[in-house]
């Protein structure tokens, strides 16, 4: 018999993951950086004593809100390529609930992320407890079952031995590039406190390293044939190429064969902006030369991308009628996706593969010069929307001041609003990795709490935040942690006053500007709301500019500052750059009274015509 330690569930559970190791640079460090918590009943007895015994191992953060804490946890490991990650832990009911928009984004977005909500009693002898769900015909269903469709692994822990072979599933899950999603393991609290005796090997130090699957020979084939019968081809960077460690990989197979790159929201920082083949952002929100080279390609070789719509123009965006998509993926879900060729593969084992078959095969000169000249077009467009005027500035505006600020160095968090879209066309990425933008989701209060996940990811990076006045009120309690953790962070809060961008599509699709920008929506009062004040109540740094020349002042400035700082400057709602871009698919109301909607329809009835389920 193998030698046994006895401890509580939940003392095991800890043990475990402090076990767990990554090795990044030929160093091994703890593959979890810390566990999020906020006790409550369900968590505070049984994990909360159990994270106490492994703190100087495991750490322990607390936080204001649990979908904020799960929103770090998920920035962490993005920023650390999948490489590293964190749990949370909750109390049952509310606390555990709270984490279902986030389990939804990293399940969206293909992130690690260990959730660890208390659960009911196992024996149902206090029945009902606090905050317990009741459901009159389904004795196992407790508040955590909406966890479920947002996981990639759910279980409910309700003997103390169990944890064994959950953990083992979990770590599968957590570590796999295919399967990499949110892990929710509900723990009973009964069964947390409950003991066992665990066989000491499952305490065992384990270095967990990417798995990094090659590509099948006659996928291989086929791809391979459809690049050396392309005269137009282009690559699409995804979130993969990052995962990956790609960069490198993709940067030589792009010159070598002369294939302009792309890049989506998530794929961004992929190539650095000034790279001559980086066409930059491609889609809905994509620069004029990804999106004319994109519309003539007659091989698309996607790479680490789940091919959302904003990247496909909701699939009116490649015109060719003989264009190929050749589908670089992880996961077979992605890369057969619109009958594309699938090469189900590691982005950076996949291009090596390629790259050994495909010999001097080149792209047309002609292709390679086509693109050059598109993104010296493009630099141009971007550059006037960026520059300063004396008008109330634009997104843009303030994206180029930030940029003049702080440089490509910096790394740039952002998730929801008009700034996305903004950003993804207009902000020149550095290092791979300095654009971290949740667009899979685009969760309105994802980017503070990220931010700071971002930060403790990467100490030593100048980590700025972009958000709108509606995410910042959506969620911004993580101000005060990052200012308890030093973990410092630059804030820029662009009020224009509302939604604008839900303003501007609804104003796209022929309807009244109704119940987005604050002075559309029902009131008594028209809320004059101090972000200054409301930031630095929490400990920041504030500060509220007046003009673009005055930010950059600021931003300047805040690099100086020791802790977190935000900036907060009033915008225009209803700029947004109409340079490059791509129709997206918004259903517009059949029959309305509003001639504006009608209107509205008849151009959306044309549009559709562009798409096309298969090419
Ligand atoms: C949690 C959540 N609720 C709603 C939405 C839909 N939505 C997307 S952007 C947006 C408005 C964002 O407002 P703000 O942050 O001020 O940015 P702006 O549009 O003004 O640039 C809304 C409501 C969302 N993405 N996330
Ligand atoms: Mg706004």
């Amino acid at each position: 018999m193998s030698k046994t330690i006895r401890l509580t569930m939940a003392q095991a559970l800890t043990r475990f993951l402090a076990r767990q190791m990554t090795e990044i640079d030929g160093k091994t460090l703890p593959l979890f950086g810390g566990v999020w918590a906020i006790f409550g009943h369900g968590n505070v007895a049984g994990i909360g004593e159990a994270l106490y015994q492994v703190r100087d191992d495991l750490p322990t953060f607390r936080a204001h809100n649990e979908q904020g804490m799960a929103h770090a946890a998920i920035a962490y490991a993005k920023a650390n390529f999948r490489r590293r990650m964190m749990a949370v832990t909750t109390s049952i009911g509310p606390g555990a609930t709270n984490l279902v928009t986030a389990a939804a984004l990293a399940h969206v977005n293909r992130l690690p992320l260990l959730l660890l909500p208390g659960d009911v009693f196992a024996n149902r002898i206090p029945d009902p407890v606090l905050q317990q769900v009741e459901d009159f015909g389904d004795g196992t269903v407790s508040a955590n079952d909406c966890l479920r469709p947002v996981s990639r692994y759910f279980d409910r822990i309700t003997r103390p031995e169990q944890i064994i072979p959950a953990l083992n599933r979990a770590m599968q899950v957590l570590t796999d590039p295919a399967e990499c999603g949110p892990v929710t393991l509900a723990l009973c609290q009964d069964v947390q406190a409950e003991a066992y005796d665990y066989p000491e090997s499952f305490f065992d130090e384990r270095v967990w390293r990417p798995r990094r699957p090659q590509p099948d020979a006659s996928e291989l084939d086929a791809a391979v044939a459809a690049l050396k019968g392309s005269r137009k081809p282009v690559i699409i960077a995804g979130g993969g190429v990052l995962y990956s460690e790609a960069t490198a990989t993709l940067k030589a197979f792009a010159e070598k064969h002369g294939i302009p790159v792309m890049e989506t929201n998530a794929g961004k920082s992929s190539l650095p902006h000034d790279h001559p083949l980086n066409m930059g952002s491609v889609g809905v929100t994509g620069s004029s030369a990804s999106n004319l080279l994109a519309e003539q390609a007659d091989v698309v070789l996607a790479v680490g991308s789940r091919l959302q719509d904003f990247t496909t123009g909701s699939w009116a965006l490649f015109k060719a009628d003989d264009v190929k998509i050749v589908g670089l993926n992880a996961q077979a879900f992605d890369a057969g996706k619109h009958r594309a060729l699938p090469l189900v593969a590691d982005a950076k084992a996949g291009l090596e593969a390629l790259e050994a078959r495909l010999d001097d095969w080149k792209s047309p000169d002609a292709w390679v010069a086509t693109a050059k000249a598109a993104k010296t077009d493009w630099l141009t467009a971007a550059k006037a929307v960026t520059d300063p005027t004396n008008a109330l500035p634009s997104d843009a505006q303030v994206i180029g001041a930030v940029h003049r600020a702080r440089g490509s160095k910096a790394t740039l968090v952002c998730a929801s609003g008009g700034l996305p879209g903004e950003l993804h066309k207009l902000w020149p990425a550095g290092a791979p990795g300095s654009y971290h933008m949740e667009y899979g989701y685009s969760t309105m209060g994802y980017e503070i709490a990220g931010g700071l996940g971002v930060k403790l990811a990467k100490p030593n990076d100048d980590v700025i935040v972009m958000l709108g006045d509606g995410s910042y009120m959506m969620m911004n309690s993580e101000i005060a942690t990052s200012v308890m953790l030093g973990k410092k962070l630059t804030i820029v809060v662009l009020d224009n006053r509302g939604f604008g961008c839900i303003n501007r599509l609804q104003m796209a699709t022929g309807g009244a500007n109704f119940n987005n920008l604050l002075k559309d929506a029902k009131h008594e009062v028209l809320p004059e709301i101090d972000f200054a004040a409301h930031a630095a109540s929490m400990g920041a740094v504030a500060r509220k500019v007046a003009s673009i020349a005055e930010l950059e002042r600021a931003l300047k400035e805040a690099e100086a500052d020791t802790k977190t700082s935000v900036i907060v400057i009033d915008t225009d709602p209803l700029i947004s750059t109409d340079a490059g871009g791509h129709w997206w698919d918004v259903a517009v109301p059949e029959v309305s009274s509003r001639k504006e909607v009608n209107a509205a329809r008849k151009d959306y009835e044309q549009k559709r015509k562009m798409q096309h389920l298969v090419n």
